[in-house]
């Protein structure tokens, strides 16, 4: 990394490094000498600006008052809001390191990769030579002792990881003989070679000309094109396997392969490296059902192998070539126009990172195959224009996002949290830029100006031409230019807004028209129809659509290493999040559409208890674990009119309480998501010495006061346990990976550590300010 050649990548980088070392100087104390990992690590001329006496002496100017310690939760809380603050964009959102994943960054080099090499202008743009020093930086710090990666950061090594990552370490520009490589390498000829990787692997490998398409399983694009009743219709999967599958049909359908493959040096030496025969010798069409244990969570059942088996005779009997190549066609022309319908309703950004870069390609594909082969598209510099979005700085290095951020989740997050503190007027300017960005992040419209005419959405036909939900109203996970609405953020951001329209200092400005830009009722009443369009027919709401399968479509999961991708369930997070949105929004404006929200809420109510385990608990699927949707479950069902005193909420606490650690903490271990059990206590290394953690903390305590235990002695635990937790400088200390997605992949939510003790304090304020109150009365 030459730093002084690249000032502004270093000074990007030297800026990541030092959130932490800046705040950790502001006690005065000396920092800890750095360890000789990161010396070795870290260049030189970063390294001298981050241990410098002289930055270590400079005082940061906002941060007010370290040396008290507080004594109360509010003083607690308040000095943990004053550090949030801090953290806040000008853009009035929360920014964070949204990694965790290990199998997204090889997917950016991969594609980018082929890009530089197909248009050798572009080279500098996507992969200059600092970011191919960090991503490999970020890469090596994340291998693990025996010299393999996990799916995610904190998981057990699998051949998904490690392929994935010693493919672009290598494309990066790693040399086969350096010791990490070779570890890595090693790890990969240990498990018997690469055909015993994950089948998404084996995609990628193919797409670099590392292994031959016959080694890996049909990816029709004509299912799009069977009639919309069929049962397992690609329209009624999750949107995130759907549009992933999109892309992937699309370069299967055309076997696409890297154009420089034949030429490329580095391709015939990974031919040699990442198996343990002659890469001549092997017959991949046998290898195509292979997969190492390790990345087995979803094995493929009997049903997809004699599918996929057949899928096989499809793609490669001769008598059927004619009618195939017939259907093809057709369905690579509906994938490409599906997937520049998404790229224009995205802004390029597309709903993920693995579509992201796989429409990306499937672009190049269009450029490469059209009738100017050696011209860059305007879509494709688009694409390239939005790459960035997804990639983050850290001090471990450069990675990609497993979304382009979550802005506008942890900022109604954040929102709450102070607002239930009774904070937000005290803190006037952060309430201000919060509410523009709520403003500028609803969905306005569902995403027609750019569209394609194929896809404009005003009609309902058209929206169902791409499978697609109603947009207008609802919120996104992370910015308006995604455009995806999801349920829970829908809830969430509405929630969020009515507390700001709650709080004096806002509404004093909209009166007087400070404030220019509101979130009108009619605004308001789109979020609720968006919601309530969402309810699912069982009462619960899933993640972006309406459940439009069937739980057996997991028999045909083909990914191995994921787990109930196939269709949009309805989930205890998203259900709490819609239903406690509409029961706020019922009690500001009892007369819009009463009778439905209340059926609404009677039939979530119904959902939340039938999903409720016998134990009382209820499982997490997008975070860990137990105690989060312990959160989501009890708060709902209050929502919903359940009285605390019920049997159900009573067992949900109970729950909670008997998990409870002996210094007043709780934690889970992310083994809880992978296993579906409780597991406690395996997070010694990333919680504290007994496995507490404050995020798992602040969920217990939130539950079990929305439970109406509030005045139970474990909550006063729980927050004298969060209040000794809290650091100097008012934030908390970044512990085991909080998120979660498809049961196996972790992901970091770095805003959480600091929201969540909040907005436990703060409920734990309010709970006492109620409770004087009604002893006064
Ligand atoms: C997310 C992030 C947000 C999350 C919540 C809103 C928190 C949740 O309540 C509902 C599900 C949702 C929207 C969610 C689903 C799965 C996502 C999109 C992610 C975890 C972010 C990344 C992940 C996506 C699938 C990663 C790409 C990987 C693939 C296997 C396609």
């Amino acid at each position: 990394f030459d730093a002084a050649a690249n000032p502004n990548a270093a000074d990007k980088i030297y800026r990541s490094l030092t959130i932490e070392g800046s705040v950790a100087n502001l006690d005065g104390k000396p920092r800890p000498p750095p360890s000789p990992r990161l010396r070795a690590q870290v260049p030189a001329s970063i390294f001298e600006k981050l241990t410098s006496p002289k930055r270590a002496a400079r005082p940061h100017p906002a941060i007010p008052d370290l040396s008290s310690s507080p004594s109360t939760p509010a003083a607690s809380c308040r000095k943990a809001v004053k550090f949030l603050a801090l953290l806040q964009q000008p853009s009035g959102h929360w920014a964070g390191d949204y990694g965790g994943p290990l199998f997204l960054l090889p997917g950016y080099v991969f594609s980018c990769y082929v890009l530089a090499r197909s248009f050798p202008p572009l080279a500098e743009l996507v992969l200059p030579s600092w970011k191919r020093d960090a991503m490999r930086h970020y890469m090596l710090q994340h291998q693990q002792d025996c010299g393999g990666w996990g799916t995610h950061i904190e998981g057990p090594p699998t051949m998904f990881g490690t392929t994935m990552n010693y493919v672009a370490l290598r494309l990066l520009g790693a040399g086969a003989g350096e010791p990490q490589v070779k570890r890595g390498r090693e790890f990969i000829r240990e498990h018997g070679g690469a055909v015993y990787t994950a089948s998404w692997a084996k995609f990628y490998l193919c797409l670099l000309g590392l292994m031959p398409w016959s080694g890996h399983s049909s990816v029709p694009p004509e299912m799009f094109l069977l009639p919309n009743a069929t049962p397992f219709h690609p329209g009624r999967m999750w949107c995130h396997a759907r549009m992933v599958y999109l892309p992937m049909s699309y370069l299967y359908g055309v076997r696409y392969v890297y154009p420089g493959a034949g030429t490329d040096p580095l391709v015939r030496q990974l031919r040699e490296e990442l198996y343990t025969e002659m890469y001549d010798l092997i017959d991949f069409s046998c290898t195509r059902h292979l997969v190492a244990d390790i990345d087995n969570y979803s094995p493929i059942g009997v049903t997809m192998k004699v599918l996929q088996n057949l899928l096989q005779v499809y793609e490669t009997a001769a008598w059927l070539q004619p009618f195939k190549n017939f259907v093809r066609r057709r369905g690579l022309r509906f994938a490409a126009e599906y997937m520049k319908a998404e790229d224009l309703q995205t802004n390029y950004i597309d709903i993920g990172p693995v579509s992201k870069v796989l429409n990306m390609l499937s672009t190049l594909h269009q450029v490469q195959a059209g009738p100017t082969p050696g011209a860059i598209s305007a879509d494709l510099l688009k694409h390239v224009g939005r790459l960035d979005d997804y990639l983050w700085v850290a001090e471990d290095g450069m990675k990609m996002q497993g979304y382009n951020g979550s802005q506008c989740w942890d900022t109604s997050f954040a929102i709450q949290g102070i607002h239930e503190a009774g904070l937000l007027d005290e803190f006037p300017e952060l309430a201000e830029k919060c509410y523009s960005f709520f403003e500028a992040t609803q969905i306005l419209s569902t995403p027609t100006s750019q569209s394609t005419a194929a896809y404009r959405f005003e009609a309902p036909a058209q929206r169902d031409k791409a499978y697609r939900h109603v947009s207008q109203g609802g919120w996104p996970f992370s910015t308006s230019a995604h455009g995806w609405p999801i349920s829970d953020c829908t809830g969430e951001g509405l929630k969020a807004v009515l507390a700001l329209h709650q709080t004096p200092t806002i509404r004093t400005k909209i009166r007087d028209k400070t404030i220019s830009s509101v979130v009108s009722f009619s605004r308001l009443c789109d979020a609720v129809n968006v919601i309530l369009e969402l309810q699912n027919e069982d009462g619960g709401f899933a993640t972006y659509e309406n459940n439009r399968g069937y739980g057996w479509y997991e028999y045909l999961n083909p990914s191995e290493v994921f787990g109930d991708i196939m269709i949009d369930y309805s989930y205890v997070e998203c259900s709490m999040a819609s239903l406690t949105a509409l029961s706020e929004f019922q009690k500001l404006y009892p007369s819009h559409r009463a009778e439905e929200i209340a059926a609404a809420l009677a039939k979530g109510r119904s959902f939340i208890k039938l999903i409720q385990r016998k134990d009382g608990s209820w499982y997490g699927s997008w975070a860990c674990c137990f105690t989060y949707a312990g959160w989501f479950g009890i708060e709902g069902l209050v929502a919903c009119g359940e009285p605390t005193t019920s049997r159900s909420i009573t067992k949900a606490c109970s729950f909670i309480v008997a998990k409870q650690c002996p210094n007043g903490g709780w934690g889970e271990d992310f083994r809880s998501c992978y296993n579906k059990a409780y597991a406690e206590g395996g997070m010694e290394r990333l919680g504290d010495e007994q496995g507490a953690c404050v995020i798992n903390t602040s969920w217990a305590v939130m539950a079990l006061i929305a439970g109406g235990q509030g005045g139970s002695t474990e909550v006063e635990r729980g927050i004298e346990y969060l209040m000794s937790r809290q650091l100097p400088t008012g934030d908390y200390p970044q512990e085991g990976i909080a998120g979660v997605f498809n049961r196996t992949c972790g992901i970091t939510y770095t805003s959480y550590r600091n929201v969540f003790p909040i907005w436990a304090m703060g409920r734990y304020m309010k709970f006492k300010r109620e409770q004087e109150a009604a002893a006064k009365a």
